[in-house]
């Protein structure tokens, strides 16, 4: 049976909050999770991912998961060892004590950051490049798809990783018009990788139609995703504000962007 109760845990986040406005209207009943407090969610759970009790009751009896929360741009990498890597180990044990058979899990294009772009009649990047995370935060992400692998083999839990490209409403840069996926794009992806069937542990990138499209959604399409979006409009005012992408620049020519040559963050 197509899930109906679903843990969205990262749910005051950014793409949490768009989530929770979209996902209802595919008939999921939505319980809440984040480290901060929701204004006008009083239902919302309010734990840390940290917390292995606060997480097994959270998902239990819940029919998946979509995982959203931690850690979403470079950090020290304690930080990011606790958030990301320990708190998604955390939610995959709560998960698996509960029986909870499925993971929507919000993987990141920084797990293969380093990944030249393609230009002109190159292909687009295929989805089972080895990875080639940018950053501490990548590397997390990279450690959450191989988690999700070891627990499917392991103890049959499925997960759809989502290597997400930018999804806010509006694309603001020009590399994001290549990997932008629309909130409702979004909804639609999350939505089958929910529900399609015998996904194991599958791997897809997460954007809308883009005409800039850096990357191969036919994994994404296999799960029954129809993107409906694409970032073209905003094309023209954004690369008259900020030209087009220089050759020559680092930050320009790998799918990660500015993550490939900001500096790492040390612990002070
Ligand atoms: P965000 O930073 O706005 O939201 C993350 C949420 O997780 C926050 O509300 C935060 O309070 C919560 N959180 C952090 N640490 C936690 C912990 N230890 N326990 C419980 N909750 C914790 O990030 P955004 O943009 O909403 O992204 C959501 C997820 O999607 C993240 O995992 C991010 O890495 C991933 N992602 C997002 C992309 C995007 O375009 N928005 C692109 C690629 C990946
Ligand atoms: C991510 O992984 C971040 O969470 C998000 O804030 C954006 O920076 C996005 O990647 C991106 O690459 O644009």
């Amino acid at each position: 049976p197509a899930p109906r109760t679903v843990l969205l845990t990262g749910a005051a986040g950014g793409l949490g909050t768009l989530m929770r406005g979209l996902l209802p209207r595919y008939g999921y009943e939505l319980r809440l999770l984040d480290l901060r407090p929701i204004e006008g969610e009083p239902d919302a759970i309010i734990a840390d991912l940290a917390d292995r009790e606060a997480l097994r009751e959270a998902v239990r009896g819940v029919d998946a998961i979509v995982h959203l929360a931690g850690i979403s741009l470079e950090s020290t990498f304690e930080k990011i060892l606790k958030a990301n890597i320990e708190g998604t180990y955390h939610l995959y044990e709560a998960a698996r004590e509960e029986g909870v058979h499925r993971v929507v899990f919000a993987s990141s294009n920084h797990a293969v950051g380093f990944a030249p772009r393609p230009r002109g009649d190159d292909p687009l990047i295929p989805i089972d490049i080895p990875r080639r995370p940018d950053t501490f935060y990548g590397l997390s992400k990279s450690f959450g798809e191989d988690l999700a692998q070891l627990y499917w083999d392991k103890h049959g839990l499925e997960t759809v990783s989502v290597r997400i490209g930018s999804c806010f409403p509006e694309p603001t840069s020009v590399r994001m018009l290549s990997v932008w996926m629309s909130p409702e794009d979004g909804a639609r992806l999350f939505h089958a990788a929910l529900t399609a069937e015998h996904v194991g542990h599958t791997v897809v990138y997460g954007s809308s139609a883009n005409t800039r499209l850096w990357w191969d959604l036919t994994t994404a399409r296999a799960l029954g995703y129809e993107p409906r979006d694409d970032s073209e409009p905003f094309a023209e005012k954004l690369v008259a504000e900020q030209g087009e992408l220089e050759e020559g620049n680092p930050a320009h020519e790998r799918l990660g962007g500015h993550f490939v040559t900001d500096p790492p963050i040390w612990p002070y």
